[in-house]
């Protein structure tokens, strides 16, 4: 509360008295959700945009127990036999070669400008959302009120994520901020970009003035590229290739996907590239349980790129597996390879 100068008129200073009082004591209407009063706070100093209707967005916004649910589920363990048929399906693998080959000029236009090979991002979009079938149920502002403010493991994250989403101008996204839906996580549409990933690599492609991950092909073909852009792809590099590993080859864990080793390396720790690759390539190696026993796969560059946007090397390698598939159904240029 700011003192009242003692320099002020007797009556004056009572008068500003009174309003000080009274603006402590006027009921403070209890918040719908916890920590929404500091958050609209900062919006709005971040935004200049009015407190009373971000905090009436907020209002509007359900705390979801099934997102809650969700989240808490135990990580999915998956061998990568088990995970590998989620994805490499037949009907997978041929929707993505018909939607390479209908989006062909557009996917390899973007590739080309963004120097990555255009059969990446029509994996993903594959992997992600089944080519912009699913892209979720769930309202967005739903799911990162419940997980930034009623989920403490993960509300750094969730509330950062929450932040961002109330302070995107509206042309990043594909609609008012309360009828958008997406994953239990707050992911949106085609690529399930979080609020921070459309902020920080989200392209208006079409040139419309308007970021619309959900309903601009070239925005979103473009968002994927630039994000994987972004995050260090090398043109024309290479992603994982199969390893053969001989009996005395020393067991490897990485802690990431980063390569660490030139090639030459892992060869003399007993694995074994099957096509020729450049002995000083830099390197990693990922052991999996595959459907025919072990399965060795020297990763690179590109494959750690994919990790950024998806942890896990078995996505990763789903991600690449597809993507191979797609380019050779859909006779992709080799030239972006
Ligand atoms: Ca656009």
């Amino acid at each position: 509360m700011p003192s009242i100068p003692a320099s002020l008129p007797t009556r004056r200073r009572v008068a500003a008295l009174s309003l000080l009082l009274a603006a402590a004591c006027s009921p403070v209407l209890a918040e719908t959700h916890p920590g929404q009063d500091q958050l609209v706070r900062e919006v709005a100093k971040d935004t200049g945009r009015d407190p009373q209707a971000i905090s009436a967005l907020l209002d509007g916004a359900k705390k979801q127990q099934s997102i809650l649910d969700a989240i808490s589920r135990p990580a999915e363990a998956k061998p990568w036999k088990d995970y590998r048929p989620i994805f490499l399906t037949p009907q997978r693998i041929n929707e993505g070669i018909a939607f390479y080959r209908e989006h062909r000029a557009l996917l390899e236009s973007i590739g080309k400008q963004y120097g990555v090979a255009p059969e990446y991002i029509v994996a993903i979009i594959g992997v992600e959302t089944y080519y912009g079938r699913n892209t979720g149920k769930y309202k967005v502002l739903d799911a990162l009120v419940t997980l930034g403010l009623y989920y403490p493991p993960r509300a750094p994250f969730f509330r950062s994520e929450l932040k961002t989403l109330l302070e995107l101008p509206d042309n990043h996204l594909a609609g008012p901020v309360n009828t958008l839906t997406g994953s239990y996580a707050g992911a949106q549409g085609w690529g399930q970009f979080m609020p921070s990933s459309i902020r920080n690599y989200g392209v208006d492609a079409d040139g419309d003035g308007h970021i619309d991950m959900k309903n601009s092909l070239p925005d979103i073909f473009a968002s994927v590229a630039n994000y994987f852009a972004k995050h260090g792809w090398q043109t024309g590099g290479l992603v994982a290739a199969p390893a053969r590993a001989d009996s005395a080859a020393r067991p490897i864990s990485v802690k990431d996907s980063k390569p660490q080793w030139p090639l030459e390396q892992l060869v003399a720790w007993g694995y074994a590239p099957v096509q020729s690759i450049n002995p000083g390539q830099p390197t990693s190696l990922q052991s999996l349980d595959g459907a025919n026993g072990k399965e060795y796969w020297f990763t690179f560059q590109n494959f750690y790129v994919i990790t950024t946007y998806n942890r896990s090397p078995l996505y990763a390698l789903a991600v690449h597996q597809l993507a191979q598939a797609i380019a050779e159904g859909a006779g992709a240029p080799e030239a972006t390879q």
